[in-house]
C-alpha cells in the first residue's frame, strides 16, 4: 500500500514537473524548473533511491534536451550527477539499515503476537482463579459456619445447605443425619434434615425413594459415588458421609449432573472433615450439657432440671388434657446408715437406690435426686395400678439390696409418696401432695406406699 502511495507520488511529481515544462518557453524558467527538481529529491522522508534516480535522470535528460548539450545542460548534469554519488552514500546507509529493520519489525511483530498470547492466557488464567476463589470463600464461609453457634445437627445441615444451594451442577440433594447413639446408620432409622430439589415433584419422589432404600452408605469410609444407583436417570449420586467413632453418623446424598461427580467427590474430600468437626462440637456440647443436667453421685436429673421437666409436663397435660404421675421416694432412717456406716457407705446405698429407681421405670419416665436421700420421678401416660405396681418394685428391690460394711451387712427400706396430677394443679401443689403423700407413708412405719388423697382418708 505504501508503495503504490510512493510510485503514484513520484508519478504525480513528474507529471506536474512536465505539464508545467511544456507550459513554458522561456529557457530561464526552464533552468529553474530543472534546477527545482533538486530540492524535491531531497524532500523524501524515507530515503529511496529509486526516488532519488527517477528525479535526477528525469533532470538531466529534460536538460540535455533542452540545452542541446551545451554548457547549460552540463551544468546542470554535474549538479545532479554530483548530488547522486552524495545521496547514493545517505540512501544506501539508510537502505544498509533497512533490512535489519525489516527484520526487527518481524521480530517485534512475533512479541505482538507473543504478548496477545500471553495476556489471553493471563485472562483465562485469572477468570480460573476468581472461580477457584469463588469456591475458596464458599468453603471459607461454610468452615466458619460450622465453627460457630452449632447446638443441634439441624446448624450443620443448615450451614452446608447454604453453600449448596450456591453450587453448580446439581440437581438433588438430602442432607440426613441419625441419633449418635444409634448402633448403626440405616435407612430405618435415618433423620432427613434438609432437602434440596431443583427437579419435577415426580422425579424428585423417584429420588427420594431410590435414595431412601439404599443402604450401600454403610460400607462407605469416605465420599464416593454410590454404586448401586451409578447413572441412573443419567445421573450420579455422590455420598458424603461422615464417620464418628467408627459409625456413620450422618451422610449428605448429592444427585449430580455427570461432569460434576468428580468434583463433589473431591469437595467432599473437604467439607467432611469440617461437617464431621461440626458433628462432634454437637455430640460433646450436648453431652456436657447433658452432664450439667445430671447429679453426679446418682446420675439422676439434679433438682433444678427436674424442676424444669415437670413444669413442662404439667403444661403438656394442660394442653393435651392428659394425666401423670409424680411420684416421691425417701430412704428411711437414711440418717442412720451415715452414723453406723458412715457417709462413704451412705453415697453406696444412695447410688444402689438411685440405680434400682433407673431400672425399674419405663423408658420416658423422668427420675430426679431431689434432696439429700430423697428422689422424685414423673411418670406420664399411665394408669395408678401400674404407677403403685413400678413403685412396689422400686421398694421391694431397695429392700432386697444387702450392703456389706466392716464385715457387717445390712439393707434399708423406703418410703413412697404418689400424687396425680390434677387439672389447673401448680407445680408446688403438686409436689406438696406427692410429699404429703411421702409423709403419710412415713408415718404409716416406713417401706410403704401411699397414693395421695384430697379428702385425707389414709
Ligand atoms: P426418715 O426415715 O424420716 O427419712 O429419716 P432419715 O434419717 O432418712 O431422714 P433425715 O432427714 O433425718 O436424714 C437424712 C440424712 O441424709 C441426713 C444427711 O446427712 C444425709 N444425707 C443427705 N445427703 C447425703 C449424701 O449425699 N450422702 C450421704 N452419705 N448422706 C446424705
Ligand atoms: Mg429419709
Ligand atoms: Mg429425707
Amino acid at each position: 500500500m505504501k508503495k503504490v502511495f510512493f510510485y503514484i507520488t513520484l508519478f504525480l511529481i513528474l507529471l506536474c514537473f512536465f505539464v508545467i515544462y511544456n507550459q513554458t518557453d522561456n529557457y530561464y524558467c526552464k533552468y529553474i524548473l530543472i534546477l527545482y527538481l533538486l530540492p524535491v529529491s531531497l524532500l523524501s522522508k524515507r530515503p529511496n533511491i529509486i526516488y532519488y534516480v527517477t528525479l535526477c535522470v528525469a533532470a538531466i535528460v529534460t536538460a540535455l534536451f533542452t540545452f542541446k548539450f551545451s554548457h547549460t545542460s552540463l551544468d546542470i548534469s554535474m549538479i545532479f550527477l554530483l548530488i547522486i554519488p552524495i545521496l547514493l552514500l545517505f540512501s544506501t546507509k539508510k537502505i544498509m539499515q533497512y533490512p535489519n529493520l525489516k527484520k526487527r519489525n518481524n521480530e517485534l511483530k512475533f512479541y505482538k503476537e507473543e504478548l496477545i498470547n500471553e495476556e489471553k492466557s493471563l485472562v483465562e488464567r485469572r477468570e480460573f482463579l476468581e472461580k477457584k476463589l469463588e469456591r475458596i470463600i464458599q468453603f471459607y464461609t461454610i468452615s466458619k459456619d460450622l465453627t460457630k453457634n452449632m447446638d443441634v445437627p439441624e446448624d450443620v445441615a443448615n450451614a452446608l445447605f447454604n453453600v449448596l444451594t450456591t453450587r453448580p451442577g446439581i440437581d438433588y440433594v438430602v442432607i440426613t443425619t441419625t441419633n449418635y447413639n444409634d448402633d448403626k446408620y440405616s435407612s430405618e432409622n435415618r433423620k432427613e434434615l434438609k432437602i434440596l430439589s431443583r427437579l419435577s415433584e415426580e422425579k424428585k419422589q423417584i429420588w427420594d425413594k431410590m435414595i431412601k432404600d439404599n443402604n450401600e452408605i454403610s460400607l462407605l469410609n469416605g465420599p464416593a459415588i454410590i454404586k448401586s444407583l451409578y447413572y441412573i436417570e443419567n445421573k450420579p449420586v455422590v455420598a458424603w458421609p461422615i464417620i464418628i467413632d467408627n459409625k456413620i453418623n450422618s451422610c449428605t446424598f448429592l444427585v449430580t449432573e455427570p461432569s460434576y461427580a468428580q468434583t463433589y467427590i473431591e469437595e467432599g474430600e473437604f467439607f467432611i472433615p469440617h461437617l464431621k468437626l461440626g458433628t462432634k462440637r454437637i455430640i460433646l456440647f450436648s453431652e456436657l450439657k447433658e452432664k450439667a443436667r445430671i447429679d453426679g453421685l446418682t446420675g439422676l436429673y439434679l433438682k433444678r432440671f427436674f424442676l424444669g421437666k415437670l413444669h413442662a409436663e404439667i403444661e403438656r397435660a394442660k394442653r393435651y388434657n392428659t394425666n401423670f404421675y409424680l411420684m416421691m421416694l425417701d430412704i428411711d432412717h437414711f440418717k442412720n446408715v451415715n452414723d453406723n456406716y458412715g457417709h462413704l457407705v451412705g453415697d453406696e446405698v444412695l447410688k444402689s437406690a438411685a440405680n434400682v429407681i433407673k431400672t425399674s421405670i419405663r423408658q420416658g419416665d423422668i427420675p430426679g435426686r431431689y434432696g439429700g436421700e430423697e428422689f422424685i420421678v414423673i411418670l406420664p401416660t399411665i394408669d395408678q395400678r401400674k404407677t403403685i405396681e413400678i413403685a412396689d418394685t422400686i421398694r421391694k428391690s431397695v429392700k432386697d439390696i444387702v450392703f456389706k460394711s466392716n464385715g457387717k451387712t445390712f439393707s434399708v427400706t423406703i418410703s413412697i409418696g404418689i400424687a396425680k396430677y390434677i387439672k389447673d394443679i401448680d407445680i408446688d401443689n403438686l409436689i406438696g401432695n406427692a410429699d404429703t403423700a411421702l409423709y403419710q407413708a412415713k408415718k404409716s412405719g416406713r417401706d410403704n406406699i401411699i397414693l395421695f388423697r384430697d379428702d385425707n382418708s389414709y
